[in-house]
C-alpha cells in the first residue's frame, strides 16, 4: 500500500476517540430500543439484535456526527440520525448476504443472520430494521421541527430505494451478465454504497440548517468519499484478509463482477482512491479546522485494511 496521506495527527486521535465513544453509544441505544418482547416475536428481536449490536466500523453514524459538528447540531439529534442510517445499513447487509443475493456465510466475523437463524427470520429482521430507521427519524426526539424530520426521512428513503441502494443492488445482481465500463461501475457503486454515505454527511447539514452552498460542497465531498471507500472495498476483496475484514474475500472475482480493481488494476485503483481522497478534501476548503475529522475519515476510507 502507498504511505498514508498526511493530515493533522490531532484530527486522527480526535476521530479515534469520537468513533470509540460512538460505537458504545450506538450499541447502548440499540440495546435500549430493542427490548425482547414476550412470545414468538422474541426470535425476531434476537435476530435484529444479533445483526445490529456490537459490530461494524459505524462509519455512517461517524459521518453524521462529524458533519453535525460543523453546524452545532445537538448531540441527541446526531446520534439518532446515526442510529437510523445504521439500521438501514444493517438491513442491507442482512439482505445482501441472503442466498438469493450474495449467499454469504460470514459477516462482521460471525455467521450471517440467515445462517445463525434461518432465511425467513433474516428477511424479517432486515425488514424490521428498514422500518425502524424511519420510526427513529420521524420521532420528535430526533428534532423538534417536523419539517427537518420530513427532509431527513425523504432523503433517506431516496438514498435507500430505487434511486439509491436498492437500485444499485439491482445493477449489481445483473452485473455478471453485463459489460460495464468505468463510468457504469461508478454509477452502480454510487447508488449501492455512495447514496447512504452521502445521506450520512448531508444529515448533519439538514439537522443544522446549513446553506445550499454548504450542502453542495458536502455532497461533492461525499461523491469522492463514496468512490474512494468502494475502491478500498474492492481492493480488500482482492487483497484483504478475512481475519481483518470479517467477511469472505475474493468473491467479486469468482462472481465475475466488474469492479474498480478489475477495470483499473490494483496499482491504478490505489492511486485513484488516494486522488479521490485529496479531491474530497478540496471540497471542504470553505470549512476550517472543524472539518478535520471529515478530512481524516476520507483518508481512512481510501486506505483502510478492514
Ligand atoms: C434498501 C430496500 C432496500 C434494499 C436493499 C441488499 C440491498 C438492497 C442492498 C445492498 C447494499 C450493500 C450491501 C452494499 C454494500 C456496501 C458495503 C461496502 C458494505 C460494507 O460497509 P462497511 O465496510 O461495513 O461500512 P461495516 O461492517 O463496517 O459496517
Amino acid at each position: 500500500l502507498q504511505p498514508l496521506p498526511t493530515h493533522a495527527p490531532e484530527a486522527v486521535c480526535e476521530l479515534d476517540r469520537l468513533r470509540a465513544d460512538l460505537c458504545a453509544r450506538i450499541d447502548s441505544m440499540f440495546d435500549a430500543m430493542l427490548a425482547p418482547p414476550e412470545g414468538p416475536r422474541a426470535r425476531l428481536c434476537e435476530a435484529i439484535r444479533y445483526a445490529a449490536i456490537g459490530g461494524g466500523k459505524r462509519l455512517r453514524p461517524l459521518l453524521v456526527a462529524t458533519s453535525s459538528r460543523l453546524f452545532g447540531v445537538a448531540e441527541t439529534s446526531a446520534l439518532r440520525a446515526g442510529l437510523a442510517v445504521e439500521c438501514i445499513h444493517a438491513h442491507s447487509l442482512i439482505h445482501d448476504d441472503l442466498p438469493c443475493m450474495d449467499d454469504d456465510d460470514l459477516r462482521r466475523g460471525k455467521p450471517t443472520v440467515h445462517r445463525a437463524f434461518d432465511e425467513a427470520t433474516a428477511v424479517l429482521a432486515g425488514d424490521a430494521l428498514l422500518a425502524l430507521a424511519f420510526e427513529i427519524l420521524a420521532d420528535p426526539a430526533t428534532h423538534e421541527d417536523g419539517a427537518v424530520r420530513a427532509r431527513l426521512v425523504a432523503a433517506l428513503a431516496k438514498a435507500a430505494g430505487m434511486d439509491g441502494m436498492a437500485g444499485g443492488q439491482m445493477i449489481d445482481v445483473l452485473a455478471p451478465g453485463l459489460v460495464l465500463d468505468l463510468e457504469q461501475v461508478a454509477e452502480l457503486q454510487g447508488l449501492k454504497t455512495g447514496a447512504l454515505l452521502a445521506w450520512s454527511v448531508e444529515a448533519g447539514a439538514i439537522l443544522g440548517g446549513a446553506s445550499a452552498d454548504q450542502i453542495a460542497s458536502l455532497n461533492a465531498y461525499s461523491s469522492c468519499l463514496g468512490l474512494a471507500f468502494q475502491i478500498a472495498d474492492d481492493l480488500l476483496d482482492r487483497h484483504g484478509e478475512e481475519a481483518k475484514t470479517g467477511k469472505r474475500v475474493g468473491k467479486d472475482e469468482s462472481a465475475g463482477k466488474q469492479t474498480f480493481v478489475a477495470l483499473l488494476g490494483p496499482d491504478r485503483a490505489r492511486r485513484t482512491a488516494l486522488e479521490l481522497a485529496e479531491e474530497a478534501k478540496r471540497h471542504l476548503d470553505s470549512f476550517g479546522a472543524e472539518a478535520d475529522p471529515l478530512r481524516a475519515i476520507v483518508d481512512f476510507a481510501a486506505t483502510r485494511d478492514h
